[in-house]
């Protein structure tokens, strides 16, 4: 496999040629490692948990053919643990980073069906990801509850300061990097300082599709340009798919420990070229 990174050795200057400035894709789809693989399964509910691991693609996964009856997927996860109750979804759009947390009840389809989980933003070879064989019956006594935790909507008030990070690319030093608030990662340089508690509103703005990640926090979709949040938004999450063009509010709570903690667009040539800063928890 060809990487295309500007030092072939990875221990001098970071990035890619500039052919590969809004993220490398490959042509083969893995899942824990193998390429298009597929998993006998029987007439049951499965849960699988969905990371989108990929250094630029996204995704809008669907079930091919779809089920009889009821929906392809119950979601009843997010990033970072379980939603207030389940949400049903036809389809899954997975930014870099993100995860779903997922029911598939193949009860729905007969026995000896070979179902396809696609790749509806792909074509070709990107267009599929993994199959499931509906190889036998087996008893199924499971059931989602309605009722999964307790959760706690965050509301602006909740909030005590807000501030606001452009994720735009920029020239710098006679070429084009990608940046954060106009300036790339400097791991000496503090860009925001939360007090152990606080909750925040984060504005976020976007030139073109970035996922971005918070580590150490946790928080909420609070609005998507201006209007509620989307259908892949429920719960707690550690990253947002944020469209190009787009401003974005999140309501994180900075909870758990004190410190540094970097936080940056998940589209591993965008990190890797700079699009990264640092909070410290104070
Ligand atoms: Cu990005």
């Amino acid at each position: 496999m060809r990487y295309p990174s500007l030092d072939p050795t990875l221990q001098g200057e970071p990035g890619v040629d500039q052919d590969f400035m809004s993220g490398v894709m490959g042509d083969v789809i893995l899942v824990n490692g193998a390429p298009w693989p597929y998993l006998e399964v029987t007439n049951t509910r499965y849960r699988l948990r969905i990371l989108n691991a990929s250094n630029a693609r996204r995704y809008r996964l669907a079930l091919d053919p779809p089920p009889r009856e009821g929906p392809a997927f119950v979601q009843i996860g997010s990033d970072v643990g379980l939603l207030g109750r389940p949400v049903d979804l036809e389809k899954i759009d997975i930014a870099q980073a993100e995860r779903f947390d997922v029911i598939v009840d193949f009860s729905a389809y007969p026995v000896g069906t070979q179902v396809t989980l696609t790749n509806q933003f792909g074509d070709d070879t990107t267009g599929q990801v993994m199959r499931f064989h509906v190889v036998r019956k087996a008893a199924d006594d499971s059931s989602v509850p309605s009722r999964l935790v307790d959760f706690e909507p965050l509301t602006r008030s909740d909030a005590t300061v807000t501030r606001q990070f452009n994720f735009l690319q920029g020239p710098r030093n006679g070429g084009l990097m990608w940046m954060v608030n106009s300036r790339p990662f400097d791991p000496e340089r503090i860009d925001a300082e939360p007090q152990s508690g606080a909750t925040e509103v984060w504005r976020l703005v976007t030139d073109v599709h970035h996922p971005v990640h918070l580590h150490l926090a946790h928080f909420q979709v609070l609005t998507r340009n201006g209007r509620d949040p989307g259908r892949y938004d429920a719960g707690w999450k550690d990253t947002i798919d944020l469209p190009g063009g787009e401003m974005s509010e999140i309501i994180a709570r900075f909870t758990g420990f004190r410190g540094r903690y970097v936080f940056h667009c998940h589209n591993l040539e965008h990190e890797d070229m700079a699009m990264m800063a640092n909070m410290e928890v104070v």
